[in-house]
């Protein structure tokens, strides 16, 4: 939801009651619901090396019966792109071709890297050029991801479904006895949903739901996983909804990584929350399963508070979406015999974090989400998003504390480039155990305050800035960003 609240509830409310009559003979329940004709889970080709080509351009996908889908695809792929696997430590130089007929960027989303290769607003690949930043990979293992991230056109790119995972390695993650086969005990899944035209085109315009989810671009997707310790990659790559993820037996599954890599230790839960950008790797049993039994990854999504992504009633409208305020499934899964050498147990410790700590920052700063109110953008500190102006100034090297105020109608999604980063506090009452790690993005509720702690380290510019801001793309789009210069 971004603004207009109240009416616009009301008025959808009454455009459902109205057109309730119609739902019997038309293909308005979402299909994710209810049907058993399930489609494979695509996965993502993979690019290893220290050399990436990455060309972005049209396509088209069969989604629906009858005409295909425009999309956008790196590489030839038809929504979405290949998975790029990076050891730590190595420098990598991409090659970013842009096929299409407008200008986009391409953003390595949590990379710490200089400003001027991160691919934000400022890095502009027109049409028919090349873009080739090259750099050293300092980030720990983990699941991070690339998308294009120009002003005002973040949300379209992102809807036609530009973006790819990127999976980093390191010694200490590969040390430890998990799950790695890439497509067969570890799983990249990508989630999101969109709405769809009656042509079978996608809903461009301003939006912040989907109707039908989407896992690796794949609607009603199944992957058929061995019987024995599967780790997840998961990535929300959502406009606006948030993700309360579970089994459909309520079985517990272990968290392992956060948006900037491996926790301590590996947490325990039955439900993990992803905002639009998070990122967590699970692991799931099923050593315990029946040979060609099944179980559903789900949203429980029903009775959110009020501010969740995808919590509002309505079912149509701009923010309103037929998977609003429910439960429904995002992957079924089939199990099938174990693989030779397979993971059957959860390594007790993943790794020593040296996390910031409230203290040790020595600059401390306030943002807030201002505006949003009768249909106006949301803003920071009541700044629309300017290009040339530099909101934040931090010093080289000085360990900050980030403090995010939201008294204000709506969730976020908050990111901040460049670091990676320490929730201290939550005013909400406690930091999930599962939020606990290095992180790049956190969810903010609606009258909260958030502070967050990092070292800007390692890069500095006089010119060059790095952005903060909302991941709801349409708000981002809209204003809610502003930018920061590290400087010595
Ligand atoms: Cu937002």
């Amino acid at each position: 939801m971004l603004k207009k609240s109240l009416l616009v509830i009301a008025v959808s409310w009454f455009i459902v009651f109205s057109c309730n009559k119609q739902s019997d003979d038309t293909n308005v329940t979402p299909s994710n619901n209810g049907s058993t004709a399930y489609n494979d889970l695509w996965i993502p080709p993979t690019i290893t090396g220290t050399n990436f080509d990455l060309t972005l351009a049209k396509s088209s996908k069969q989604l629906k019966t009858g005409a295909t889908t425009p999309t956008y695809g790196y590489n030839g792929a038809s929504f979405w792109g290949p998975t790029l696997i990076i050891n730590k430590g190595d420098f990598v130089q991409m090659n970013v071709t842009n096929n299409l007929s407008e200008t986009t960027t391409t953003h390595w989303h949590g990379f710490h890297i200089p400003a001027i290769m991160d691919g934000g607003p400022h890095q502009m690949i027109e049409a028919g050029t090349t873009w080739k930043p090259s750099f050293e990979v300092k980030n720990n293992a983990g699941t991070y991801w690339y998308h294009p991230h120009l002003h005002e056109k973040t949300f379209q790119q992102l809807t036609y479904g530009a973006g790819g995972l990127i999976i980093i390695k390191d010694p200490i993650e590969s040390a430890l006895a998990l799950p790695r086969t890439y497509g067969t005990d570890d799983i990249p899944l990508v989630l999101t949903s969109r709405r769809f035209n009656s042509d079978n085109s996608f809903t461009v315009t301003e939006h912040a739901y989907g109707d039908y989810v989407l896992a690796n671009g794949t609607l009603d997707a199944q992957v058929t996983l061995p019987k024995q310790y599967v780790r997840f990659r998961i990535l929300n790559a959502e406009t606006e909804r948030g993700y309360n993820l579970g089994f459909s037996d309520n079985r517990s599954f272990y968290v392992i990584t956060n948006d900037g890599g491996l926790l301590d230790a590996p947490i325990a839960v039955t439900r993990v929350k992803l905002a639009v950008g998070e990122r967590a790797e699970i692991l799931v049993d099923l050593s315990k399963d029946a040979v060609g039994g099944s179980l559903d990854l789900k949203a429980y999504n029903a009775n959110q508070e009020f501010g969740f992504g995808g919590s509002e009633p309505q079912t149509s409208g701009q923010f309103g979406s037929l998977l609003n305020n429910k439960d429904f499934t995002v992957l079924h899964i089939n199990v099938k015999a174990a693989t030779a050498n397979a993971i059957t147990a959860v390594p007790s410790k993943l790794t020593t974090n040296s996390y910031w700590k409230e203290s040790d920052a020595t600059k401390t700063r306030t943002i807030s989400i201002t505006g949003g109110q009768a249909g106006s953008a949301f803003t920071f500190d009541n700044n629309t998003y300017g290009f040339t102006t530099m909101n934040q100034n931090v010093k080289l090297n000085t360990v900050e504390k980030w403090t995010v105020v939201n008294n204000n109608i709506f969730g976020h999604s908050f990111h901040i480039h460049d670091i990676q980063f320490k929730i201290v506090s939550r005013s909400s009452g406690a930091i999930a155990p599962y939020e606990s790690g290095w992180k790049d993005t956190f969810y903010i509720r609606t009258g909260e305050t958030v502070s967050v702690v990092a070292k800007f380290d390692d890069f500095a510019s006089d010119t060059n800035p790095f952005m903060y801001h909302c991941h709801f793309p349409n708000h981002e789009d809209a204003g809610l960003m502003g930018q920061f210069l590290v400087t010595k």
